[in-house]
Formats: C-alpha cells, structure tokens, sequence
C-alpha cells in the first residue's frame, strides 16, 4: 500500500501543471489516503518514483498524451502588449507567432494604452472576412475558435507594421 501512495503528489502536481493526466476525481482514494505517507516522510523518493512507475505500467494511472483523442485543448491568448502601436518598439505580438491545435479557441487582449483591432489576412496581406475585431480599447478581448488547419495571418489596421500569424496543426 505504501508504495502507491506517491502516485497522488507527482500525478495531482502533473494535473495542476500540464493538464495532460487523468482528472484527480479518477484517482482512487487509497492513492490519496497514500500521499499522506509521502508528505510524512515515511517513504523515500525512490519508492515515490518506483510507485508511479508501477500505477503507470499497471494502468492505475493513464496518462493521455497530447495527440489522444481524450486531451482536453486549453484555449490559448495573444496578448497585444505596451507599446505594439510604436513601431520602433520591440512590442511584438504574444506570440508573435502562435502554433495551437485544431479547435482552439484565441483570445487576443489589448494591454497597450491604445486601441487596437485584429483584421484576418490572406497570403498577399488583404484584409479577409474570417476573424474581424472592432477597435479593441484597453483591457478589451477579442475571441475566434479555429476550426481547420492551416497558417492565419492578420494585422492591426491601425498600426499595419503589427502583423502576427497563429498556425493550427
Ligand atoms: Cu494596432
């Protein structure tokens, strides 16, 4: 029994920061009642280590991987940020170049002291009817989910030196 116990630090650390494993609710609770052990030092980080070896190869743990059909996407931002209307400032949009997968919905957010908008462009730069924002003020957000692959450019009509892309696998 001691041995398993760890399992629910490392997977319950991986949930909180990868969002890859299974949910904590699929942990049974003897695993969690374990843990207790682990933060009581009464095991050693090699039992810790050897315990999740053991839940993983047994199928006590799944872990999902990103390409599994059960991963959950986690919606992704592009931040415009202070000074992205100066275009001698470095101010790049964040990412700049963003790569996310199919079904992702962005939320672009303007934390410049300016208004900002985000026009779709086709490859030769001309503005497209795909994801269109209305001028974005400060602390404004501006959302569009994609849905098929393939490489999105757009740009700020304001400031048409701001040009990003978001590429989705
Ligand atoms: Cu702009």
């Amino acid at each position: 029994m001691k041995i398993s116990l760890s399992i629910t630090i490392f997977s319950i650390i991986l949930v909180s920061f990868s969002g890859n494993f299974a949910s904590a609710e699929s942990i049974p609770k003897w695993v969690k009642n374990n843990a207790l052990w682990y933060g009581q030092g009464d095991i050693s980080e090699a039992e810790f280590l050897n315990a999740i070896k053991f839940l993983i190869e047994n199928d006590v743990l799944v872990i999902e991987s990103p390409h599994s059909k059960s991963f959950k996407h986690v919606d992704a931002t592009v931040i415009i940020p202070n000074g992205n209307s100066d275009i001698d400032s470095v101010g790049f949009y964040l990412p700049l170049n963003l790569e996310i997968p199919a079904s992702t919905k962005v939320t672009w957010v303007n934390d410049d002291s300016v208004p900002h908008n985000i026009q779709s462009q086709d490859e030769v730069g001309k503005v497209i009817d795909l994801f269109n924002s209305p001028p974005l003020n400060t602390g404004d957000r501006f959302e569009f989910a994609f849905k098929e692959s393939g490489v999105y450019n757009y740009y700020c009509s304001f400031h048409p030196w701001r040009v990003g892309s978001i590429t989705v696998e």
